[in-house]
């Protein structure tokens, strides 16, 4: 079937529309990161730079970790980004752009996000380095998606409905990260669910001059726990991650450096660091 030029838009240079980038243009191992200004703290590591290519805040570079071809590519902020990163990424790989159909054998890419996060309990300090084994969306993306949820997820989304009462309008979404990659980068570190929200403020339970709806949402969302799984950080873009990556058919993983403790109302005052040691740690494990 042949995907119309209206929905799968190719720039007239044969480019994806908000991607700028070519098909053969990724690697197979996709680091994502917030900010652009990341993606040159996470290349400053490549042994070699291939080519840097970007629009708006879609910034890209590919390039070789070893023998390993990896690109770094920032999503900026947001999970209606990760519609538009993850639906772009797919289709370089996956679409053919003469014909624009889709490719009889498909890709599957290995897709590690290096983010920054606030922990949510009191034994996650600052400077920890999380993996999340749970992408927990209270953001609106997957509506709009079919989402076929295995049994251990849908236990888990049931009990965190039970626990979200009258806020379940909110109609949360939940995914799991890919085992393999939990299990190999994401080996040693802390891991847990992370909540994604819709927002940097009032949507993560911070307080400033507008009033909240939702009282004491820190809590609400600590004090979760079924069968030892239990909320540990909250941030943006990894539920939409791991939910798109999914439904696509990629593998991904979300690396979290915890810059802040929401409970004990502390942020670092060494945030670069942290997120170094989340960038080093990820590329001897790729
Ligand atoms: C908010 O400040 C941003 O920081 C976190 C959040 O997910 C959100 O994107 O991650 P990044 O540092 O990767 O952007």
């Amino acid at each position: 079937m042949k995907i119309a030029e209206s929905d799968l838009i190719i720039n007239p240079d044969g480019s994806i529309y908000h991607l700028n980038l070519l098909p053969g243009d990724i690697a197979d191992t996709v680091i994502t990161v917030g900010d652009p200004d990341r993606v040159g703290e996470v290349s400053k590591y490549f042994d070699s730079i291939e080519f840097k290519k970007g629009k708006r805040e879609f910034i890209t570079h590919t390039g070789f970790v070893g023998n390993k071809r990896v690109t770094v590519l920032s999503t900026g902020i947001g999970t209606d980004n990760i519609d538009i990163v993850f639906n772009e990424l797919d289709a370089l790989v996956n679409i053919d752009f003469e014909t624009r159909e889709i490719k009889e054998q498909l890709t599957s890419l290995n897709i590690i996000r290096i983010g920054t996060s606030g922990a949510i309990q009191e034994d996650i300090p600052m400077g920890t380095i999380l993996a999340s084994s749970y992408g927990l969306g209270l953001d609106a993306l997957m509506n709009y998606y079919v989402q076929d949820l295995s049994g251990d997820e849908r236990n888990l989304l049931d009990a965190v409905n039970t626990h979200f009462g009258h806020l379940q309008h909110i109609n949360p979404y939940l995914t799991s990260a890919n085992e393999y990659l939990l299990n190999s980068i994401g080996k040693d570190m802390v891991h847990g669910i992370t909540v994604t929200a819709p927002g940097f403020y009032a949507p993560q339970g911070r307080k400033v001059r507008a009033k909240n709806s939702v009282p004491d949402f820190v809590h609400l969302l600590n004090s979760f726990n079924n069968n030892q799984n239990r909320i540990t950080n909250l941030e943006m873009e990894t539920a939409g991650i791991y939910a798109l990556a999914k439904v696509l058919g990629h593998k991904a993983l979300s690396v979290n450096a915890i810059l802040a403790s929401r409970v004990k109302f502390e942020f670092s005052n060494e945030p670069n660091k942290i997120v170094e040691k989340a960038i080093k740690l990820v590329l001897e494990r790729i």
